[in-house]
């Protein structure tokens, strides 16, 4: 094997200029099971409205930029920038809720971290982002080690060759400025969070590594009562090298393994065989994981690892075979006291643990990919999950970049969670306007995640289009790409405020079928009459009369009302009553409870 020299965490030594630049890889898959060197903690930062620290004054880009980190090395040297004077941030977190002056800024920001690093034989350095909101460049001694679009997914470039022994510095210029052609689009209903908002961590892996693994329970083929079940398992490695050993080794199921990878440097789908009565599946009341290690070479990766499948069958949904009402709701991924992005396990178990009093077994992480806890924390806790890209509202359809843009967070969402056992639905747009143009859009976004996963359901967050005498009619072309019929619908609030009680559906699909939102806003405290919109008894009396209505719903499989908490949004100006948030929450922006809560627990309660 070939030797590289790298360097790693902490010591001193001389600067050497590096020449090479990085390159921005596939996501590695379960970042945390490799040894790292988190660069979470104080960042400096810098303002910049106009982006001097990126164009000259004719606004081309000028080799003089902030990702320099230049000092004045003569006394009349002109240096009208100075990171180590400029205040810090902890990172991660949203600049809007981290400096007051920032509350409403888009635009770009500059941060900057210093670290040490020593060499090391043998291994790679890449340096990973959990997420940063929007568009990021990244420089890592002054070279840029790349570019990324897209606020809510990971990845990492290979900066082993940026690196140098002694200090290092990263700089990351930071841009959430909205366009019409991103994704998400120009307008959207939550609070645009700025900033590193997720981890930053330098991994520290061989030249060859495991890029991606795969494990998933095969559906029991011809009936039940098979004697054994077939775990499919498959690998790549981030080279196309043959003749690597992977082995894996499940110790409490017996299974122990190995493989050797073709020219492609993967491990095509093999099986793995386990005794029915051996296995314990996962599930809401038993959510099992197993301890898990793949090793490659000398490298072990550990990771938790459920099993179980999950299939449509006319109008149900199972899992593990078994049909199951989805008892769910929406969450955003926004910290459970007082807003801000949520980034850590005891953020994720803070709201998840409100959704499971509320009974549920289910949520809609809206309208992105969540940060990971988030994902794995529910996966301990038993909880399904539905997970989402920001294809939201009126993306720019017929832009092939657009679509590229879209492609790549669908592709990273399921890079990173393909291996959970709770996550069960990708979801790939909510409420898009219909036309010809969407349809290909997605109809094309729809079979590339198939192509990716085909072990999940597939959704999208619908809109019913046709109404007529208290007759509601579902009617997309989307319905033919989809496993489950998902849509939104707000009786009682955006539209037919006393009509609940006389609608009734149709939905002329043969699939399962989930409200993916309904609701209505109420202030927490704010009490009145049922008809008085905003208190707590319009919101109470909506959800009693929604359920009521949803009841008739022939194949409803599940539901996932917006929202658990009232969240951030430009929106919602509404003042004394929204504040900038918008108040659909069946918790306060505080975590107080309101009267809505109890009407959907007790609903949940007979499903
Ligand atoms: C919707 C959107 C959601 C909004 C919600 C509302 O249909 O999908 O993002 O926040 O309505 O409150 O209007």
């Amino acid at each position: 094997m070939r030797l590289i020299r790298t360097l790693f965490f902490a010591v001193t030594g001389m600067l050497t200029p590096a020449m090479a630049t990085a390159e921005t890889l596939p996501v590695i898959q379960n970042v945390n099971a490799y040894e790292c060197l988190s660069l979470n903690g104080e960042w400096n930062y810098i303002v910049d409205v106009q982006e001097e620290g990126y164009y000259d004054y004719r606004m081309k880009p000028t080799p003089w930029g902030f990702f320099r980190n230049a000092k004045p090395q003569k006394p009349e040297d002109l240096i009208e920038y100075d990171f180590d004077k400029s205040p810090t941030m902890q990172i991660p977190s949203d600049w809007n809720t981290k400096d007051e002056r920032l509350f409403f800024y888009e635009g770009t920001v500059w941060f900057k971290k210093s670290f040490q690093a020593v060499p090391m034989q043998d291994y790679r350095t890449l340096l990973y982002f959990g997420a940063v909101n929007y568009d990021c460049r990244v420089w890592v001694n002054g070279q840029e080690a790349g570019h990324h679009v897209g606020g809510f997914t990971p990845f990492n470039f290979d900066v082993s060759d940026l690196l140098k022994e002694g200090e290092n510095t990263v700089i990351v210029k930071v841009d959430n400025k909205r366009h019409a052609e991103d994704v998400p689009t120009q307008i959207f209903d939550w609070w645009n969070y700025g900033g590193i908002t997720r981890d930053v961590k330098l991994v520290k892996v061989t030249p060859v590594y495991l890029e991606d693994y795969s494990l998933q329970l095969e559906k029991v083929k011809g009936g039940k009562g098979g004697k054994m079940r077939e775990i499919s398992f498959s690998a790549r490695l981030n080279k196309a090298e043959a003749g690597h050993e992977v082995t894996i080794f499940i110790p409490e199921l017996k299974i122990d393994k190995t493989f050797t990878t073709d020219a492609e440097g993967k491990i095509q789908s093999s099986i793995l065989n386990v005794q029915s009565k051996k296995l314990t599946l996962w599930s809401p009341e038993n959510p099992k994981l197993y301890q898990v290690q793949i090793i490659l070479d000398n490298m072990t990766i550990a990771d938790e690892i459920g099993f179980r499948t999950i299939e449509t069958r006319d109008k149900q949904i199972l899992l593990n075979g078994q049909p199951i009402f989805l008892k769910g709701i929406s969450i955003h991924d926004e910290k459970a006291n007082g807003g801000g992005r949520a980034n850590s396990t005891e953020d994720a178990h803070q709201l998840l643990s409100w959704a499971k009093e509320l009974g549920c077994n289910f949520v809609r992480l809206a309208h992105y990919p969540h940060n990971e806890y988030m994902v794995r924390e529910a996966e301990r806790m038993g909880i399904l999950v539905w997970s989402e890209i920001p294809v939201y509202w009126t993306i720019a359809w017929t832009n092939p970049a657009t679509y590229q843009n879209a492609q790549q967070q669908l592709t990273d969402m399921i890079s990173r969670d393909h291996n959970r056992a709770n996550v069960i639905i990708w979801s790939i747009a909510n409420e898009t306007p219909h036309s010809t143009e969407r349809d290909n859009f997605l109809g094309r976004l729809a079979q590339y995640a198939r192509s990716l996963d085909s072990t999940r359901l597939i959704s999208m967050a619908m809109e019913v289009t046709g109404a007529s005498n208290y007759l509601n009619r579902l009617n997309d072309n989307m319905n033919q790409y989809v496993d489950v019929v998902s849509f939104n619908q707000y009786i009682g609030w955006y539209r037919d405020v006393n009509d609940a009680p006389k609608m009734t559906w149709e939905i002329p699909y043969n699939k399962p079928v989930i409200i993916s939102e309904f609701g209505g806003g109420a202030r927490y405290g704010y009490h009145g009459d049922k008809n008085q919109r905003w208190t707590e008894e319009f919101q109470e009396n909506l959800y009693r009369e929604n359920c009521a209505m949803l009841d008739k719903i022939e194949g409803l499989s599940g539901t996932t009302p917006w929202i658990l908490k009232d969240f951030r949004s430009p929106r919602r100006v509404l003042p004394g009553v929204q504040d900038y948030y918008n108040r659909k929450g069946l918790f306060s922006d505080k975590g107080e409870k309101k009267k809505a809560f109890y009407v959907l627990k007790q609903w949940y309660e007979t499903k």
